[in-house]
């Protein structure tokens, strides 16, 4: 989450102190009684796709449509997005926050209460009931996709005012939420009798202190603990926010607890310091360095940059990298040549939900999801780079390989390369170009791409 987003939950704040709870929410209230469909059996996850074995789809983005039928856009969605090579779906926060109808859910309040209790202004969330979310993610799992869960460890928000010894003064510290579960007091948030305060705040939001017993052992110990909580309603990954905000051993102990594929959104550009907190936490990380070049390489006209160093190239098997999430305002130019490098590079490759639903050319992107799932493995070699052209090669592994040639100019590029094959006929699998050159007996053979555009090459 990103700092600029604090003005909004103020605002919401404000907003909503300034309504009236009883007329804005009243329809909510009423159709609520549904039955429940039962939670999904381990017969249900085993046809699972391996997470990482195809691309993953980030299904939101910052401000979805309100009104508790976000749920339900998803599900419409996810037969074709697993038909196209997609293997998970993240999913915002789904608990009851402060916010209620309006939160994206990073200022959460009730870990769980997914939509069926009527505290915050509604009973739903912004994105819909716990019948709701149960069918998406019974419906992702029909479908072999595996749901990831986005979960806010770092703060709390939305407590009542109660004196607070350590502060000296009235703190929003006491939270006792409808689900009956994981009351909250000035003990368990920074300072407290443990500890003044952790590796980071966010905001002005109560700082969850995971050096208590007490926390630790509701976010992921007890048998009902919140990890527990969402692993037994189906979700089967996380994605944690704001990782900066505590030590990466609170994701390293969550993930010990329940399992499951886990990425950290760790906001820093640099790879080295990525690389660091992935080993400390022992899961995955969002590849930010990787962010950051292509931003330079494509918005900034220098694709020398993709030569610089980068997360999956520490650590391909624990990088998830991406072109735009919820919370990058700044627009890539010609973004489809960055999905054209995540999706032939190594690393995890994430697609955003705006990208591929409203603004990209979806043909293109699935040709590309295709690519990455059948033609892109092996190690890396990078063939050729200056400013508008760059050349690479994936080695093989399972499959024969490819050479991707990216061309950020204004005209037709050709360039001779080396390849891994000899006297072998090959073809651009986009489709943007009609050669089918042979490889020479050395493996070398021009290839060529159009401008602001890409193409990908393999054995015929
Ligand atoms: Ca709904
Ligand atoms: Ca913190």
């Amino acid at each position: 989450m990103k700092t600029s987003k604090i003005l909004y939950f103020f605002l919401m704040s404000l907003f909503f102190i300034s309504c009236s709870n009883d007329e804005v929410f009243q329809e909510k209230e009423q159709s609520t009684t549904v039955e429940k469909e039962p939670v999904n059996s381990a017969k249900n996850r085993a046809n699972l796709k391996p997470i990482g074995s195809g691309v993953m789809m980030q299904a939101f983005y910052w401000d979805v449509p309100a009104g508790g039928t976000w749920w339900n856009v998803v599900k419409g969605k996810v037969a074709a997005w697993s038909n196209a090579g997609i293997d998970a779906i993240w999913l915002p926060p789904a608990s009851k926050a402060q916010n209620g109808p309006f939160s994206m859910g990073y200022d959460p309040f009730d870990y769980y209460d997914f939509g069926e209790y009527n505290q915050m202004g509604s009973v739903e969330t912004r994105f819909g009931s716990t019948t709701e979310l149960q069918s998406l993610i019974n419906t992702a799992h029909n479908n072999r996709l595996s749901v990831i869960a986005d979960i806010v460890l770092n703060h709390n928000s939305g407590g009542n005012s109660e004196y607070n010894p350590f502060k000296g003064t009235n703190t929003y510290t006491d939270y006792q939420p409808m689900s009956g579960l994981f009351n909250r007091s000035y003990y368990d948030f920074h300072p407290n009798d443990a500890q003044a305060s952790d590796e980071g705040v966010f905001g002005g939001f109560a700082d969850l202190s995971h050096s208590k017993s007490y926390v630790r052992d509701w976010l992921w110990g007890r048998s009902n603990s919140v990890a527990k909580y969402y692993k037994n309603f189906g979700f089967d990954g996380w994605r944690f926010d704001y990782v900066k905000g505590f030590g990466a051993w609170v994701v390293k102990d969550w993930k010990n607890a329940v399992g499951g594929f886990s990425v950290g959104e760790y906001w820093d550009g640099n790879a080295a310091t990525l690389d660091w907190w992935s080993g400390q936490a022992e899961v995955s990380a969002f590849d930010f360095a990787c962010y950051y070049r292509m931003r330079d390489a494509f918005q900034g006209n220098n694709l020398n940059r993709l030569n610089d160093d980068m997360l999956w190239k520490r650590n391909a098997s624990k990088a998830v990298t991406f072109v735009t999430n919820h919370d990058t305002d700044e627009i890539i130019n010609n973004k489809i040549l960055a999905y054209a490098y995540i999706l032939t590079h190594e690393g995890y490759p994430t697609i955003f939900y705006r990208d591929y639903e409203d603004w990209l050319d979806k043909n293109k992107l699935n040709n590309l999801i295709w690519i990455h799932n059948n033609l892109a493995s092996g190690n890396t070699s990078i063939l050729y780079v200056d400013n508008d052209e760059y050349v690479a090669r994936r080695n093989g592994n399972n499959s024969a390989g490819i050479v991707v040639y990216i061309n950020n100019s204004n005209s037709w590029k050709e360039r001779w390369v080396e390849t891994n094959w000899s006297n072998t006929r090959i073809k651009d699998y986009t489709g943007h170009s009609g050669w089918e050159p042979v490889t020479q007996g050395g493996k070398w053979v021009k290839i060529q791409a159009p401008p602001k555009s890409y193409s990908v090459w393999s054995v015929k």
